[in-house]
C-alpha cells in the first residue's frame, strides 16, 4: 500500500548538520520526497502537533526543544511508508535504538535526553493525515 508520512528533522538534527545524512537514508530506501520546507516551529504549531502528549512530564521540555531552532518538515511517500520509516528511524530512546537505525547511528554519546532524538515520523495513517494538514495543508493529502 502506498502511504505518505510527515517527517520532521528536529532542531538537533539541523544544528548537528545531520540533514543530508538522514535524508540519504530515506532516499536510499526508495522513499520519495513530495514536499519539503524549513520551518521554525511556533509554540502554537508545536502544541497542536504534540497535543496527545499534553500533561506528560516531558511535554514542556518537548515544546521548548521543538521550538528552539529551525526544523525541516517533509512529506515522504512510498510502499508501506509509515512502518518503513518508523523502522529506519528506530526506537524513541536513542539509547535503545539499534545500530543501523538513524537514532542508533547518529545519537550523541552520551545522549543529552530522550527528547532530542533528531526525527519525528507519523505513527499511523490517521496521524499522517493530521500532521500533513498541520504543516502543509490539505492539498498534499
Ligand atoms: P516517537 O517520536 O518515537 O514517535 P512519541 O511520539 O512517543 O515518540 O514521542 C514524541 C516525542 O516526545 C519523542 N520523539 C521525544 O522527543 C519525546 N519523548 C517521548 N517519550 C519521552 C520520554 N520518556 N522522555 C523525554 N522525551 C520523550
Amino acid at each position: 500500500m502506498i502511504q505518505k508520512s510527515l517527517i520532521i528533522l528536529k532542531p538537533d538534527a539541523v544544528r548537528r548538520k545531520l540533514v543530508g545524512k538522514i535524508m540519504n537514508r530515506f532516499e536510499e530506501n526508495d522513499l520519495e520526497i513530495k514536499a519539503l520546507q524549513m520551518v521554525h516551529i511556533s509554540k502554537k504549531l508545536a502544541e497542536n502537533h504534540y497535543a496527545e502528549h499534553k500533561g506528560k512530564d516531558f511535554y514542556d521540555t518537548l515544546i521548548r526543544f521543538i521550538t528552539s531552532g529551525p526544523s525541516i518538515a517533509l512529506i515522504l511517500e512510498g510502499e508501506n511508508a509509515i512502518g518503513c520509516i518508523r523502522a529506519l528511524v528506530g526506537a524513541t530512546n536513542p539509547n535503545e535504538a539499534k545500530p543501523g537505525s538513524i537514532r542508533g547511528d547518529y545519537k550523541e554519546q552520551p545522549i543529552k535526553s530522550v527528547t532530542e532524538n533528531m526525527v519525528h515520523a507519523s505513527d499511523s495513517p490517521e496521524s499522517a493525515k493530521r500532521e500533513i494538514t498541520l504543516f502543509f495543508g490539505k492539498k498534499y493529502l
